[in-house]
């Protein structure tokens, strides 16, 4: 029987969506293959494991941050000081959630070259989804794998 030309091959499964929401201007659903429209990154990183010891690993994609940018996130590029009270909330589909600040990765403060990984190890991420890779982290927990959501909050206040 020849395949269908409708829906997906034999053997493949739908791919993994990331949900980009909160202050942007456009909010998106992405897949892992979207990922290549931006510049990639091609990074080998060590990390430490509290439970399972040092791992390494090699990992492709784009700057969180250029992937960020194109969303338009709700402060004013002009003012500096506006972006400082910008969070990023990263979930993985198992619910692991962790919190970048803005700051962290703007090229005018911390500059840390964290990455929305399509690859691991040379092979794509299609079906699990993105991992964030955090290079400068020593340990692995930020290393979220299967980021089915990041939300960019400029909302909160600490005496809230
Ligand atoms: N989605 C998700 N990502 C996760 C975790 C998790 O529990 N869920 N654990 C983190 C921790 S604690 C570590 S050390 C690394 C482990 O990466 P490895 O599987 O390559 O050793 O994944 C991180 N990413
Ligand atoms: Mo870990």
């Amino acid at each position: 029987m020849s395949p269908s030309p409708v829906g997906p091959a034999v053997g493949t499964e739908p791919a993994a969506q990331l949900a980009l929401t909160g202050d942007l201007a456009r909010p998106v659903r992405l897949t892992v293959p979207d990922l290549g429209a931006w510049p990639q990154h091609r990074m080998g990183v060590t990390f430490e494991c509290a439970t399972s010891g040092v791992r390494r690993h090699r990992f492709t994609g784009p700057l969180l941050y250029d992937v960020l940018s194109a969303a338009g996130p709700g402060f004013d590029p002009a003012r500096r000081k506006d972006r400082l009270r910008f969070l990023i909330a990263v979930t993985g589909a198992d619910g692991h959630h962790v919190l970048l600040s803005w700051a962290e990765i703007d090229p005018d403060f911390g500059r840390a070259p964290v990455l929305l990984a399509g690859s691991i190890d040379d092979t794509p991420l299609d079906r699990a989804g993105p991992q964030l890779v955090l290079p400068q982290d020593r340990c692995g927990a930020r290393y979220v794998s299967g980021v089915n959501a990041i939300r960019v909050d400029g909302a909160f206040r600490a005496w809230a």
